[in-house]
């Protein structure tokens, strides 16, 4: 059901060539969006609801949600529901407000100071995919940032689905509903994107989209970056578990397959230097599998080239394996959990002993699960009040502080062969040098 890969003895010097990861070719999807995403460009909502009528199976009178589905949907919901979903915003919020920023100023000599102002970005579009992927969850994830950020104006969109009246699914709408979301568009794929990015008659543009989507709203996301900001894209989601002979192999296969469980191409890695644990999460494996709801995804997903087992000698070699990894999802449960987490570099999140299952980052830890994937954890953080701030340096200097920058600036400028630079300085002393004060 899994492959195992023993990588005792010594570890070769670029791990990546061992470790297994699955290649997603957004390259190869970018000549299908762009006409679509032109398409959008050009004839704005006319296009977006044709768009949504060939893929979707859906006529759109409009590509905005009314404002009646999106309370009705949140008077259906499950109250069981209802309460969970405001118990993850409420921690979430915890989390993410104490991200904010505040502005510093840096007082660099007399009268010469530098402000970095944080700004969020003026308006956002959220994308929240639909189909077999329904995660109000992502909803919570993509817009409480936002929100702490003090972004002032925020949109979500997510497929049109047939079974559900054309509109987005209803626990999606119900999310929307409780973070007081009030523009939603049934609209998913390329053609979301564009929209956001474009703007349409029924949609003002965005500065910037963000949240998951498949390898078509990747793809535009790419094509359409530069038009607008976006955050990292999302690839198949992964987990990584760092484990020793300590570790309960229940456990260890349970968060296997909860990662599983999202997608046939999705990543499930142990790394143990235990082959006793190695052994007891094989054996525990097909039997939780077959127990599970989705087992033919799960099984797919394990026995993918993505996923497995790794053997290593110690929990040194672990730490080597999992930070060349940097996976979106890092457990560790080992003896000394708390030690080793510390010592990771490379990681979206980490998890800390036995009772941190992703799952609960998933849904409800406080923490963010919009992380990098496909290894980008090692330069990229998850989504974050950050992702929606830009720092402006206000730069503020009198006279006397420019004065005594003076010499400095027209050296450099000549070095660069840009004089006009240091004259820029110079005319404001009567094209002279001024004597540093
Ligand atoms: N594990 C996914 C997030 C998710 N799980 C949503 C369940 N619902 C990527 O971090
Ligand atoms: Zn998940």
């Amino acid at each position: 059901m899994i492959s195992r890969t023993d990588l005792r003895g010594s570890l070769p010097r670029d791990l990546r060539v061992v470790l297994p990861r699955a290649e997603l070719d957004v390259e190869a999807a970018l000549e299908a969006v762009r006409p679509i995403c032109e398409d959008v460009h050009h004839r704005g909502a006319e296009a977006v609801r044709e768009l949504t009528a060939r893929f979707d199976g859906v006529e759109l009178a409009s590509t905005r949600v009314p404002a009646a589905e999106i309370t009705k949907a949140l008077e259906n919901l499950d109250p069981r529901v209802r309460a969970a979903l405001e118990e993850s915003i409420r921690r979430a919020r915890l989390v993410h407000r104490d991200q904010r920023r505040t502005d510093v100023t840096t007082q660099v000599v007399p009268g010469g100071t530098v402000t970095e102002r944080w700004v969020p970005v003026e308006r956002v579009g959220l994308y929240v995919p639909g189909g077999r992927a329904v995660y109000p969850s992502s909803v919570v994830m993509n817009v409480v940032p936002a929100q702490e950020a003090g972004v002032p104006s925020l949109a979500v969109t997510s497929p049109a689905q047939k079974e559900f009246g054309g509109l987005p699914h209803p626990t999606i709408l119900a999310a929307c509903a409780l973070l007081g979301v009030e523009e939603v568009y049934a609209v998913g794929g390329a053609q979301a994107v564009a929209m956001f990015a474009y703007g349409t008659e029924e949609c003002e543009p965005v500065t910037m989209v963000t949240g998951p989507g498949n390898i078509w709203v990747a793809a535009a996301k790419r094509l359409l970056k530069g038009v607008i900001g976006i955050d990292s894209e999302a690839g198949p989601t992964e987990i990584a578990i760092l484990a020793d002979a300590t570790a309960d192999p229940v456990h260890v296969a349970a968060d296997l397959i909860s990662q599983a469980e999202h997608d046939v191409i999705a990543a499930s890695v142990l790394v143990t230097d235990s082959v006793e644990l190695a052994d007891a999460v094989e054996r525990e494996l097909p039997g939780q599998v077959a127990a599970t709801k989705h087992g033919e995804r799960v099984t797919e997903a394990l026995s993918g080239r993505q996923s497995g087992i790794l053997l290593v000698d110690d929990m040194e070699a672990g730490l080597r394996v999992v930070d060349a990894y940097a996976a979106e999802h890092l457990e560790i449960q080992t003896a000394d959990a708390a030690a080793l987490a510390a010592r990771v570099r490379n990681a979206g999140a980490i998890f800390v002993g036995a009772h941190a299952p992703v799952s609960l980052g998933d849904y409800l830890a406080g923490s963010n699960h919009v992380l990098p994937t496909g290894g980008c954890a090692c330069h990229s953080s998850g989504l974050s009040v950050q992702t929606f701030l830009r720092g402006i340096h206000v730069v503020d200097y009198t006279r006397e502080a420019l004065a005594c920058s003076a010499a400095h600036v027209c050296v450099l400028a000549d070095a660069e062969d840009l004089p006009a630079h240091g004259a820029a300085v110079r005319a404001r002393f009567g094209w002279e040098i001024p004597d540093e004060a």
